[in-house]
């Protein structure tokens, strides 16, 4: 049966996602949709004939809508995570889950009063073949043990109008890091610290962010994590890994595989956007997800990825505010996501 979904956020990422179910994601259909701005919300919807609910609320609750994607701004996940749970609906949140560690809490106790999984977060990452080959490669044990993780987060500029602030530099983006690192690694290790380095900012940023940021994390077998994250880096959407063993090393492969030898140079080219990098993964993650809620069996990333990197995002904003390490400490992860 085909599958209808209501989409909340009809900004870049919601557009992005509903593109994709229209064109190459069989099995699914776009019922209804949401937004603030409602003169785009109107457009999108007429655009892949959906109704348009000017309530979020009313989406989640409507006969018309079996599952939910959230990909509206990132304070507003988490209401909508648990409204979508208590109505028993599959939920797919963009990252972050929320934008507080409290607030992913809150999130998995709904989901276990559902006794069931119902929430996928958008970690997108996972599903990109690239990092599904490195993972590969780390956990055939060619490059031994892993030590040490380095890794950029480069963002040609910071896309649409909202302001980004220097916690969104964790909370929004490197998010991706925290989780993409435990998947590369092994979740069966955590982290245990974080410490955030300001160098001198880029004049391009503005006043109110602090750009570019350094991360160090630390996890409890010893793995050191170092990372970058660059919003305003102007030459292109750029994301880097290389994992360092104790046998070798393996990393991504240049994100284009052409290169152009001409003029006395040797070049390739580096996309402007993450929805350019990662079309093949959004495309993925969407059709796994949806074939996944048609067997209703969830097993893409949980609430609990989804705290962890909140988590760490959170020791990141402590490490800024004090300037010291700061140690993480996770709860402990509840029955209900284990092995899975
Ligand atoms: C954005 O929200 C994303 O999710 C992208 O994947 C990320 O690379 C970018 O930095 C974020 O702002």
């Amino acid at each position: 049966m085909t599958l209808r979904i209501g989409v909340i956020g009809t900004g870049g990422m919601g557009q992005h996602h509903i593109k994709n179910i229209q064109s190459v994601i069989p099995g699914a259909e776009v019922t209804a949709v949401s937004d603030t701005n409602e003169e785009v919300a109107r457009q999108v919807a007429s655009s892949c004939a959906a109704q348009y609910i000017a309530d979020p609320y009313e989406l989640i609750a409507s006969d018309n809508v079996d599952a939910v994607i959230i990909a509206s701004w990132d304070p507003t996940h988490e209401g909508f995570c648990i409204a979508a749970i208590h109505a028993g609906k599959y939920v797919f949140c963009e990252k972050p889950l929320s934008d507080t560690p409290e607030g992913c809490i809150r999130i998995m106790e709904a989901e276990q009063k559902a006794e069931k999984r119902l929430l996928q977060v958008g970690f997108m990452r996972r599903y990109d073949k690239d990092y599904r080959e490195l993972r590969k490669v780390i956990q055939a044990g060619r490059i031994g043990i892993p030590l040490v993780v380095h890794a950029q987060h480069r963002n040609l500029a910071p896309a649409g109008s909202a302001k980004i602030t220097s916690d969104m530099s964790a909370t929004n983006a490197l998010v991706h890091e925290f989780d993409i690192t435990r998947y590369l690694i092994g979740d069966e290790d955590t982290y245990i610290s974080a410490q955030l380095v300001a160098p001198r900012s880029s004049r391009f940023c503005g006043e109110d962010l602090i750009d570019p940021q350094l991360v160090y994390l630390e996890t409890r077998n010893g793995v050191r994590v170092e990372l970058e994250i660059y919003w305003y880096c102007r030459y292109g959407y750029d994301i880097r890994c290389e994992v360092v063993g104790d046998l070798g090393t393996a990393s991504l492969p240049s994100p284009s595989h052409t290169v152009v030898r001409c003029e006395g140079q040797q070049a390739f080219q580096i996309v402007p956007t993450w929805q350019e990098r990662f079309h093949d993964a959004y495309v993925t993650e969407l059709r796994e997800w949806i074939a996944s809620v048609q067997e209703e069996n969830i097993i893409g990333p949980s609430a609990w990825d989804g705290y962890i990197s909140s988590k760490v995002a959170e020791a990141c904003r402590q490490s800024r505010l004090t300037g010291k390490i700061v140690p993480i400490e996770l709860i402990e992860c509840p029955e209900f996501y284990h092995n899975i």
